[in-house]
């Protein structure tokens, strides 16, 4: 049994098995395109892809996928200097593109096609041999504390694993229509939100971006969104009370705050599903379709994953439901390392081979685990973005009228946290015009939601930045 399942014909087709930018796709048209890609990419080192929320993106995807090649999906929205640091870091020789999407240096561009797609099989001179289970399906970058997005290694062993394992929890089946607006280019909205439809053979809509109003017009059985998502959801009454006809609404990539469940619940009849994950573990912990949805818990490891807390020596923390301790997780789901960065490596992973998560947790007698916060201030999630701030403060730091630039992620209602720069500059510049400086060199999504000028920054007697203390000013 293959990687995407259900492109094998396993559970049927429909003339809509994939919604996604004002086009329908069958899973045979998806195929069929997608084998004319994997004929252009195979014996590449590595497929990078331009992750629009389009249908060339799906089929870029699993054009390289059917390959065997890696896929790195690159942020539409990211600036030259986060681009040129993924195209370079992955080793990346083909873009995949829209036709006409050109002005790439560096690269070259795979128009995808996706015109003629039934026939397309045809020369397609037969179908692929499943790539072996440890080869890499994606590299997927995601910021670290300090310094560039560094590439997490995803084993197509993984994400066969982890979606099976959320397939059990959610029963999740051919029988849903998944819907969601997320990104493709993460775990949330690719790995989860195309990937697992292709697996599991449900349907998909993309929505296109993850607003309430879409949500409630697309009718589904399933719904994917970050806090931020439900968040809004809930504040819109009836687009809220739309979904109460779906199976399950599932949460992840940043802490559902407890009134935003308890709103969601009595607006929808229907209590989140809250599930826990990360880029290197994919989907580690959730509550469970046929289980109890506890508010601020994030419930019990999916199939084969296990857990354990560690206090900050390296010794076991008690599960007591009370004592916290740095959530490790160990499973099939777990990356294979970071991509040319040895020192991270080595930082990753305990010396018994768990994965150090950076979460501090608490977990129950009863095995519920609930995620207290990041052990260090400088990963920030952002609209269930992750964002590093010594990536947003060297960009900062780039412009040539700033001094010195600390950057924190401070409480949002809307974003759980919102990106905040505190900056030293010479008074030629201001907040906007920095902002749009992070903006176009990074992602927009990294660009800081404001800039505080000031004269200098707090700092403790060996010279480091004071972050608690700028905390408690935003
Ligand atoms: C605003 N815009 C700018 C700009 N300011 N553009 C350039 N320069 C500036 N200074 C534009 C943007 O390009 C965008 O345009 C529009 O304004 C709105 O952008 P935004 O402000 O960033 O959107 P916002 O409404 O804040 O987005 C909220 C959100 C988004 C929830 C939709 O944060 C989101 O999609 N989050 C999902 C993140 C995710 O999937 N994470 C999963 C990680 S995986 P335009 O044209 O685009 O509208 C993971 C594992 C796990 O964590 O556990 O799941
Ligand atoms: P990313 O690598 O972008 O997937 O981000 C992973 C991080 O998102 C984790 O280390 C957590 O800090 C956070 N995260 C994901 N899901 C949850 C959740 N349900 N509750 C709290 N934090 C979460």
């Amino acid at each position: 049994m293959g990687l995407l399942t259900a492109l094998e014909g396993a559970y049927g087709d429909a003339a809509d098995a994939l919604r996604i930018d004002g086009c329908a796709m069958s899973r045979e048209q998806l195929l069929a395109a997608a084998t004319v890609v994997a004929h252009r990419v195979a014996g590449a080192p590595a497929l990078a892809v331009l992750a629009r929320p389009t249908a060339e993106t799906v089929t870029a995807v699993v054009g390289g996928l059917l390959a065997g090649v890696p896929v790195v999906p690159l942020p539409p929205d990211s600036g030259p200097k986060e681009r040129a640091h993924i195209l370079r870091d992955s080793g990346a020789t083909l873009l995949a593109v829209r036709p006409g999407d050109g002005g790439w240096e560096g690269v070259e561009t795979l128009p995808v096609e996706m015109t003629g797609r039934t026939g397309a099989s045809s020369d397609s001179g037969g179908s692929y041999a499943e790539p072996a289970p440890e080869r890499t399906a994606f590299v997927l970058y995601t910021s670290g504390t300090t310094g560039a997005p560094k590439g997490a290694l995803i084993p197509r062993s993984a994400v066969a694993a982890d979606l099976d394992a959320l397939a059990a929890a959610w029963q999740w089946s051919a029988e849903d229509t998944l819907v969601h607006g997320l990104p493709l280019f993460h775990v949330h909205g690719l790995v989860l939100g195309v990937l697992g439809a292709l697996r599991t053979g449900s349907k998909v809509v993309h929505t296109g971006r993850p607003t309430p109003g879409a949500y409630a017009q697309a009718r589904g059985s399933l719904y994917f969104g970050v806090p931020t998502v439900w968040s809004r959801v809930a504040a819109e009454e009836s687009a809220a009370r739309a979904l109460s006809a779906a199976r399950l609404l599932v949460s992840g990539s940043a802490p559902l705050p407890v009134p935003v469940f308890e709103r969601l619940a009595a607006l929808t009849g229907r209590a989140p599903i809250e599930r826990y994950g990360m880029t290197e573990s994919l989907i580690t912990v959730s509550t469970r379709a046929d289980g109890e949805r506890r508010p601020g818990s994030v419930g019990l490891p999916v199939e084969g994953v296990r857990t354990r807390l560690a206090g900050e020596d390296g010794a076991p923390v008690p599960h007591d439901g009370e004592t916290v301790g740095e959530l490790q997780v160990a499973g099939p789901t777990l990356f294979a390392g970071y991509l040319n960065r040895p020192d991270a490596n080595a930082e990753a992973w305990t010396a018994d081979g768990w994965f150090r998560t950076g979460d501090v947790a608490v977990i129950g007698q009863d095995g519920f685990h609930r995620i207290v916060g990041r052990a260090s201030v400088d990963l920030i999630k952002s609209g269930g973005y992750r964002i590093g701030a010594g990536e947003v403060e060297a960009a900062l730091r780039d412009h040539p009228a700033v001094a010195d630039a600390a950057v924190v992620g401070a409480p949002d209602d809307d974003l759980g946290q919102a990106v905040v720069a505190y900056v030293i500059a010479d008074g030629e510049v201001t907040g906007d015009q920095l902002t749009a400086f992070v903006a176009e060199r990074l992602s927009v999504h990294k660009r800081p939601r404001r800039v505080v000028l000031v004269e200098e920054l707090p700092r403790n007697a060996m010279g480091k930045v004071l972050k608690k203390q700028l905390l408690d000013r935003a």
